[in-house]
């Protein structure tokens, strides 16, 4: 959909899930499908409450503020609190996500899950990880080539070499700093995940930290230390990228433990790699959180150590 009226055509059928901590919405319905007279296709729709933008915290309570109107809901001793209507000047209140037609995959990463955590042995990356990344089809990660091969997203391209691409992440509302959120793609299609890096890519991966570090600096004024940059595994998408989160950003779904592995973390790790041994990532046992509707599910808990 690429506007309201687009919509209208929407059915709602169930919330997959909900955050009150991140005020959000997930949503699965149907849209009707472009390509069949009469026939429909899932959507799943993600509504967040933009956060609150601190630049403009000068004009909530100025005459003629952001603030169009307010009930006084109680107020004992020193304490009191309202409820609030902002003026459509505070900018945009939501953010809404589309993916459409959404597969049985999307629905299951996006439906509320029971976690377990489980092991995986570099023997169980082997016999079962492994072809279930191989397995995946290519058209999971079309969105990806999409930006390589120029064809998407292009304007908004931050920085672009042979090695790697970095642009803003489709979470971000492209404004709020204190949330800011961009991807860096790796080229090479070999890279599934951070399983496959060795001690030949530090070099890549040194760059990638320097690249964005400068540019959240050059365009957002964010200095030293300013961001999170991280790995996640297992990963939703299996084409080698990085996180690159604003430091102050806390509590994300996607900075749990055992799922957010840091860049200089791994950097690390690879500078320690004996030179021409194994790889330290290759041996590793990995442990982390996975959902019940997760695809590894059912083999990792009945297999893992
Ligand atoms: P992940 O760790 O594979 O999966 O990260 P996650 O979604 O479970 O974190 C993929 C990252 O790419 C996420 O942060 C997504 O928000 C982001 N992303 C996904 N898609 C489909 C797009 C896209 O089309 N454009 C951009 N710019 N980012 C995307």
């Amino acid at each position: 959909p690429s506007s309201l009226e687009d919509f209208s055509n929407y059915r709602f059928e169930r919330v997959l899930n909900e955050d009150p901590l991140t005020h959000t919405l997930i949503l699965l319905g149907s849209l009707p499908d472009p390509t069949r007279r009469n026939g429909r296709v899932n959507a799943i729709i993600r509504i967040e409450k933009t956060a609150l933008d601190s630049e403009q915290a000068d004009k909530f309570f100025a005459i003629e503020g952001l603030i169009k109107s307010l009930v006084l809901e109680e107020s004992t001793d020193i304490y009191s609190w309202f409820f609030g209507w902002l003026k459509e000047e505070r900018g945009r209140d939501v953010k809404i996500n589309v993916i459409c037609p959404a597969t049985e995959v999307h629905i299951q990463k996006y439906t509320r899950q029971e976690v377990v955590m489980v092991r995986e042995t570099p023997e169980l990356y082997e016999r079962i990880v492994k072809p279930y990344i191989s397995a995946f089809p290519s058209e999971r990660t079309q969105w990806v080539e999409n930006i390589l091969l120029g064809i998407s997203e292009q304007s908004k391209i931050l920085h672009s070499s042979p090695e790697f691409v970095i642009l803003p992440d489709m979470k971000w509302d492209l404004s709020t700093i204190s949330s800011l959120y961009l991807v860096a793609l790796v080229q090479d299609r070999n890279l599934r995940s951070l399983r496959d890096l060795r001690k030949k890519h530090i070099g890549l991966l040194r760059d990638i930290r320097r690249e964005a570090e400068r540019i959240v600096n050059e365009k957002w004024g964010l200095g030293k230390g300013g961001l999170r940059l991280y790995f996640h595994y297992q990963p939703s998408y299996y084409h080698l990228h990085v996180h690159i989160v604003n430091a102050n950003q806390a509590g994300m779904m996607g900075m749990t433990v055992g799922q957010a592995h840091l860049l200089d973390d791994i950097i690390s790790l690879l500078e320690i790699e004996p030179d021409n041994g194994p790889g330290i990532l290759e041996r590793m046992t990995l442990t982390y959180g996975l959902g019940d509707q997760h695809g590894l599910f059912k083999e990792m808990q009945a297999a893992s150590a």
